[in-house]
């Protein structure tokens, strides 16, 4: 994308900081972040960054934006992206993941904003344990918790007011995404973020369960090429892709990257699975290859250079 106006929601998190560094070189990019779970230190310094330390849920405050701004590109990436802390308070993330987003869809329609397309980052927690795999766009949807049933119900939403009300759209389905700036402070944070702070730290790491579940890794730069090709492609409309690399690995695999890589051992317990965890999961990307997207970063490869990025 060149010389255009681009709101990224959560854009000092991990995906939005990634994809802002991609985009500040050409363009004017804004970014709104409480900061709940991004850091400052994560965006680049740039004349072309303009940073507002706000909730997406403060509406007066992203109505003026929106209109002022009067953005070419949207990429709605502002969440509480933990499903544990969704269960914990549903009503309160419903506002940010769900209603928050809604309230940009409207804004733009009864403004009637020119934005050329809105892009929303929707989870594949939206497929729930529904055990046929790879997961299919066009597979079963099981929401299983307050976090995926908002996922999906602003997926509806955009694509609902995309046909509608003619604004264009795009959805994405994140698989497990990994690589530079992923916060590891919590314990639901991305488990290689975990396993990473972990030998590098040489601390102890928990594997709940036996290790052999399964999960599609995609690396962060691929996620951030996956972003650009949607929000530009005009096949991508009113729709919605899987992010993934297409390979499901287990745990244990991706723990012997890593100290293949680090040349050292990690350290290990073992406790219970956790409550709800899926065992296996996996990505079917043939939708979004079918418009050229290519994986760049197998895992181990993803892996190398996450490690590298840190020297
Ligand atoms: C991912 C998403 C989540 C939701 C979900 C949908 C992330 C960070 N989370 O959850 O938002 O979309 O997919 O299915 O991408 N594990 C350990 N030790 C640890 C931490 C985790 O063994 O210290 C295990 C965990 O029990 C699970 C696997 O590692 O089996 C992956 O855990 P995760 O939290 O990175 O991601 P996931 O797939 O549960």
């Amino acid at each position: 994308i060149k010389t255009a106006k681009i709101l990224v929601t959560g854009g000092a998190g991990f995906i939005g900081s990634n994809l802002v560094d991609e985009l500040i070189e050409d363009n004017e990019v804004v970014v709104v972040d409480d900061l709940s779970m991004g850091r400052l230190e994560n965006l680049p310094v740039s004349r072309h960054l303009h940073f507002f330390h706000q909730s997406i849920n403060n509406k007066e405050f992203m109505e003026k934006l929106l209109i002022d701004w009067q953005f070419d590109y949207i990429f709605l990436l502002a969440a509480v992206a933990s499903v544990a802390d969704a269960i914990e308070r549903p009503y309160e993330t419903h506002e940010i993941n769900q209603n928050a987003n809604l309230h940009v869809m409207e804004v733009i329609r009864v403004h009637q904003l020119p934005v050329k397309k809105v892009l929303f980052a929707s989870s594949a927690a939206v497929y729930g344990d529904h055990p046929t795999l790879p997961k299919k766009e066009t597979s079963p949807i099981r929401p299983l918790s307050p976090y995926a049933i908002d996922k999906y119900a602003t997926e509806r939403f955009l694509i609902s007011y995309g046909k509608l009300y003619g604004i264009p759209t795009v959805v994405t389905r994140f698989f497990n995404v990994y690589g530079p700036k992923q916060n590891p402070q919590s314990p639901y944070s991305g488990v290689l973020s975990l396993i990473h702070a972990a030998i590098r730290q040489g601390k102890v790491f928990t594997i709940f369960g036996d290790g052999e579940q399964t999960r599609d890794f995609v690396y962060v730069s691929d996620v951030i090429k996956a972003l650009q090709l949607l929000i530009l492609h005009e096949q991508a409309l009113h729709d919605v892709y899987n992010v993934g690399s297409g390979q499901q690995v287990s745990l244990k695999t991706m723990i012997k990257h890593f100290e293949a890589i680090c040349q050292q051992a990690l350290r290990l317990t073992y406790r219970q699975p956790r409550a709800g965890d899926i065992y296996d999961s996996g990505a079917s990307i043939e939708k979004i290859c079918a418009l050229g997207y290519q994986v760049q970063f197998a895992p181990r490869q993803g892996v190398a250079h996450y490690i590298k990025s840190y020297r």
